[in-house]
């Protein structure tokens, strides 16, 4: 069952079984220690979002990507897995999309149960290709709004554990954000205890 909640913006409640949200959390888990680990992003502003993040294929500091964790130890970015590619197709698919997907960027967000993520649009790659959001643990609002500016109107979506939206065509440019988390009873046993996990694939459209 998959819902338009936009033009080009496709939910689909519960896309991902248990056994592969498990799968997720225990490679989450192991990209997040690698390397120099896992880090809250540093705004220009010298504010320090809530959020925890870590990446794959390109690194993302705000607001541009870069091969090396440049705001880390200089570390070269850890490689993008081939998997996460063929979840990306299976995703687009899924959401009924047309044409080649091939993402070279994950992001994978770590919500604990106070951080949360203002309203802002996604504009650091240099293609206007789909971006597929996973959702792992606990679930959250999502505040999905529109192209013109950060305010009204939007309109607020929970995003449960193994849920996949696609924003594509012209919900890609659009403003969103998670102002909060939802409680953590009813989550299924993932091996995530508390907080919620994110994972975006993008096509960075930036030179190999
Ligand atoms: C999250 N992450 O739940 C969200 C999921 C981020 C971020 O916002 O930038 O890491 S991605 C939601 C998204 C991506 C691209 C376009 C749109 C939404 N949209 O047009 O609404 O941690
Ligand atoms: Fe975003």
């Amino acid at each position: 069952p998959r819902r338009e909640l936009a033009s080009g913006a496709v939910h689909v409640p519960g896309w991902l079984s248990v056994e592969r949200q498990r799968e997720l959390v225990v490679a989450c888990r192991a990209w997040a220690s690698e390397g120099p680990g896992i880090r809250a992003a540093t705004l220009p502003s010298g504010h320090q979002m809530s959020v925890r993040m870590v990446c794959l294929g390109w690194h993302w500091i705000p607001y541009r990507y870069s091969r090396t964790r440049d705001d880390q130890d200089g570390s070269p970015v850890a490689p993008f897995p081939d998997r996460l590619g063929e979840l990306g197709r299976d995703a687009v698919a899924a959401a009924g999309m047309p044409g080649d997907y091939r993402p070279d960027v994950a992001l994978i967000n770590f919500y604990d149960g106070d951080a949360r993520m203002g309203q802002h649009r996604d504009v650091d790659e240099r293609t206007d290709a789909p971006v597929v959001s996973l959702s792992l643990g606990a679930g959250c609002v999502f505040r999905f709004g529109n192209t013109e500016n950060r305010g009204k109107p939007y309109t607020d979506v929970d995003l449960l554990s193994g849920d996949l939206v696609v924003f594509g065509g012209p919900s890609r440019f659009a403003y969103h954000g998670v102002p909060r988390l939802l409680p953590d009873a009813d989550v299924p046993d993932i091996g995530l205890t508390s907080g919620r996990l994110n994972i975006t694939l993008r096509e960075s459209g930036l030179e190999s």
